[in-house]
């Protein structure tokens, strides 16, 4: 695939103030946006890379960000929101990152709870939030939000420990080239259309919708291990869920995983 152009993507973006930073190899696009940060770049910054070398995910996992198959984006916010409430962000995207999945193919997307997002049943892309706080008000000095979608096959396929989780948006690198530019503004273009109102939570609803989980059985992943069954979302995003011994708990996302049984 050719390198992302930040031409392409203005066409698209109905976003003003929007900065792009385009690269071909970094390490993290959060790692380079949050140098960005603390140099004082402004909210809106974007830094895209056709392929990461370091891509993370959350708790230290790792997010497989080969060249020439996916969008790997990282999004600069300054909003003034306490830190706790960073969890809105992650979620506003994971519903901006559905929408502009579905413009542009035919598929249902939806949300394993509470970051990645899912096609046909596996894993097309992954959301990692991450904040610097201002520790005496508790609020965000500021939040980076980074997206990894996998848009086509990489070249020699995923690697065995996510070949059978992982799948791509589009079947072909035809389509994938042809759409990427479009697909990286309409996430920015859908995102920044709910964060306007962050607080609000006005895709609270939405987002519930696309959650495939709710229902299941689960296996909650924490300090301690347990399996359990899901019973809906509480307002502050919390997973809500229903333990073997039939108690309710609330499940923090920052706190615990989970695995669809
Ligand atoms: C995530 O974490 O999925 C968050 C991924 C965020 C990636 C973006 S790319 C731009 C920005 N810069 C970064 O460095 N990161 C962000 P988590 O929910 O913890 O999932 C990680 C797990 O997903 C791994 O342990 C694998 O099992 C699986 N995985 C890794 N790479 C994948 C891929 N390309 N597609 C699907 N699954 C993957």
């Amino acid at each position: 695939m050719s390198n992302y152009s930040a031409h392409e993507i203005k066409k698209y973006l109905n976003v003003s103030g929007v900065k792009l930073n385009l690269f071909e190899t970094v390490t993290s696009t959060n790692t380079v946006l949050r140098k960005m940060a603390e140099d004082g770049a402004e909210e809106k910054t974007v830094v895209i890379s056709q392929a990461q070398t370091s891509g993370r995910g959350r708790r230290g996992r790792s997010f497989y960000s080969p060249s020439d198959s996916g969008l790997y984006m990282s999004v600069l916010l300054r909003p003034d929101i306490k830190i706790s409430d960073a969890i809105l962000v992650t979620t506003c995207a994971a519903v901006a990152v559905c929408r502009a999945v579905e413009s542009v193919c035919n598929k249902k997307a939806e949300i394993k709870w509470v970051n990645d997002i899912y096609l046909d049943g596996k894993k097309v892309c992954g959301i990692l939030t991450e904040a610097a706080v201002n520790v005496e008000s508790g609020k965000a000095k500021y939040i980076i939000l980074g997206i990894g979608i996998n848009l086509t096959k990489p070249k020699n396929d995923f690697p065995n420990e996510i070949k059978n989780i992982a799948t791509t948006l589009f079947d072909n690198i035809l389509d994938a080239e042809n759409n990427k530019s479009r697909i990286a503004a309409l996430i920015l273009n859908n995102f920044f259309k709910e964060y306007c109102f962050l607080a609000e939570k006005r895709f609270f609803d939405e987002y519930k919708n696309r959650m495939f989980l709710i229902g299941k059985p689960i296996r909650v992943l924490s300090a301690e291990e347990y399996d359990a069954q899901v019973l809906g979302l509480d307002e502050d995003f919390s997973l809500i869920v229903k333990n073997e011994k039939g108690e309710i708990k609330k499940l923090n996302s920052g706190e615990v995983s989970t695995r669809a049984c």
